[in-house]
């Protein structure tokens, strides 16, 4: 099934019936191409220490050995990607969107990269919060589409109205299938929707909604997103891995840090069987 906004309804009336919104073309082709060429050029030699995930006991054949995904860029003020990835995050038109989903203002939390080229396994069904662990409440996403993404190349994924469940615990998922080890499986009554997008278009999701992709099936089209998370101002508990700046790039010190919680999906240690 592939997923229909509700005309009717505002942005925000949608997020709050079924866990997410997208906005269609928030960024321009000319912004997305210097996004992605930043990252592209930053790839350029293969993975960055200290940027680039650790895909541990991937094969190297393997599209994500040459190709891991990139973990907290806007922290890296020495490249170029730096800076870009910071002023992405703070983007006022993110923050408007952000603020009526959120009902108040949020802090930015974490970036990442995802290059996911042609053969690259996807992400499972997960829900963000369980890795963030933002207390009260939960977390938002800022999904920008940085390619055109459909089944073949490994569209998102979404799950509507999963968004008012509890944080659950998740079963293995398969390692032929994605990169990361967790899957949360959907309730009976709930489908996953497939996100048909365009490059430019910004996917926003309530850090409960169960969500995911699949693999990149294409012969020669790259899936590649850039991925904000956010919390809501007030936030008392965040988990270890994150820290929070707000809106005017101030950071936050008075969070808690939650017990658990990590990177936004963990990798399989040893090679699955693909
Ligand atoms: O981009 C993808 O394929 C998955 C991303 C995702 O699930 C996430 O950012 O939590």
């Amino acid at each position: 099934m592939v997923a229909n906004t509700l005309a009717a309804v505002s942005p925000e009336e949608q997020f709050k019936l079924e866990g997410f919104f997208v906005a269609r073309r928030l960024f321009s082709t000319a912004e997305v191409k210097t996004i992605r060429g930043a990252f592209m050029a930053a790839a350029e030699g293969g993975p960055v220490p200290g940027l680039s995930e650790v895909l541990r006991g991937a094969a190297a054949s393997d599209p994500l050995t040459r190709y891991p995904r990139m973990m907290k860029p806007h922290r890296h003020a020495d490249l170029p990607l730096g800076p870009l990835t910071r002023r992405c995050m703070l983007d006022k038109r993110l923050e408007r969107l952000l603020r009526r989903f959120a009902g108040k203002e949020v802090w930015a939390v974490n970036s990442m990269f995802y290059f996911k080229p042609p053969g690259a396994r996807g992400q499972e069904l997960h829900q963000d919060n369980f890795y963030l662990r933002a207390k009260p409440g939960t977390c938002l996403a800022a999904w920008i589409a940085m390619d055109d993404c459909d089944a073949e190349n490994g569209a998102m994924q979404v799950v509507p109205g999963s968004q008012s469940m509890e944080t659950v615990c998740p079963e293995q998922a398969d390692s032929g299938r994605s990169f990361t080890t967790h899957w949360v499986r959907p309730p009976s009554h709930l489908q996953p929707v497939l996100m048909e997008m365009q490059a430019g278009d910004v996917l926003f999701f309530n850090g409960q909604l169960i969500h995911g992709s699949g693999p990149n099936t294409s012969r020669d089209r790259f899936r590649r997103a850039l991925i904000f998370h956010y919390i809501p101002a007030g936030s008392i508990e965040l988990a270890k891995y994150y820290d929070a700046i707000d809106f005017s790039g101030r950071p936050v010190s008075d969070i808690h840090t939650a017990s658990g919680g990590g990177p936004c999906g963990d990798e399989f240690e040893a090679q699955g069987p693909h």
